[in-house]
This record gives structure tokens, C-alpha cells and sequence, in this order.
């Protein structure tokens, strides 16, 4: 069967745009279920939740490049939960093409603060040249505070 010509769509990127925030969130699709701004304008960042009964993502559709290996990212996490076990604020790091592979899963308590940002990183090169959907995901439960600030974001 041979493939009928379409209407030029808006082309994927190859790689991210604008990891580094400093465009503010132009380039990322920004959805949060309070209506809240997820740009840091003081850190020049990414910031997720801070306030309770929220769900956010962050996320951007790109190619992956044939070299690429790794994504890597900066976060910085405070966080009000003192006990794990009763914290449902989650964090999530997603990729997704036809199926979602999550790549770290962190449940947010005041053990993981952090005064400076922290780098982060996964291996992707099994999805060289595919076109995916990064998704940086928070939800936070209600009661104490959880915050992801993200930043330094760069397939490489
Ligand atoms: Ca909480």
C-alpha cells in the first residue's frame, strides 16, 4: 500500500528544547490540575507541587538521536512528609512512546532535601531515533508540602 501524502505537521524536534528553563516553560507542555504555574522565574527553573491535592506534568515530545545515551536532569526536593510510609506525594520520571516505561519512581519525604540541585540520569539509548514523550510527573496528597524543582534537562 503506498503511503498517501499528509499536511505537514508542526515537525518533532530532535532532542530537547529549552532544558534549561531559561525561556521559561516555552517548549514544554506545562498541565497543572490547580491552575498553578509550574516556572520558577527566582531559580530560572522547573517547580512542581508545593501545594497539597495537586497533580502536575511537565512534559515534551521529541526524536530521540541516533547517539544519544543518556537523559539527564537536575532536581531539588523539600519536602514536609517525615514518614514515607504515609506520604502520598510521588514523583515520577516517564518516557513514553506507544507504552510508558518509568524510569525512576520517588515517593517524597524529608529525607530526600536537598539544598542544591542533584544530577540525575537514565540510560535511554534503547529508544535511539524514536520519537517519545518525556513526562516529569508530581502528585501530592493533602496534607505536608512536597516540592520538585527541575532543571538541566539534556539528552546526551
Ligand atoms: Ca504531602
Amino acid at each position: 500500500m503506498t503511503p498517501s501524502k499528509t499536511a505537514t505537521a508542526t515537525p518533532v524536534p530532535l532532542a530537547i528544547q529549552n532544558g534549561t528553563f531559561l525561556q521559561g516553560v516555552t517548549g514544554w507542555t506545562a498541565l497543572s490540575a490547580r491552575g498553578i504555574s509550574l516556572y520558577d522565574s527566582i531559580n530560572k527553573c522547573a517547580i512542581l507541587g508545593g501545594v497539597n491535592d495537586e497533580i502536575v506534568t511537565l512534559s515534551q515530545t521529541f526524536i530521540v538521536p541516533s547517539t544519544a545515551t543518556i537523559l539527564k536532569y537536575k532536581t531539588r526536593i523539600t519536602s514536609e512528609e517525615a514518614d514515607a510510609s504515609l506520604s502520598g506525594d510521588v514523583f515520577q520520571v516517564i518516557f513514553s512512546t506507544s507504552t510508558d516505561t518509568i524510569l525512576s519512581t520517588v515517593t517524597l519525604d524529608t529525607t530526600l532535601q536537598t539544598s542544591t540541585f542533584v544530577a540525575k540520569d537514565h540510560d535511554i539509548s534503547s529508544f535511539r531515533g524514536q520519537t517519545v514523550t518525556l513526562t516529569f510527573y508530581l502528585e501530592t496528597d493533602s496534607t505536608l508540602l512536597s516540592t520538585v524543582r527541575i532543571d538541566d534537562v539534556a539528552i546526551v
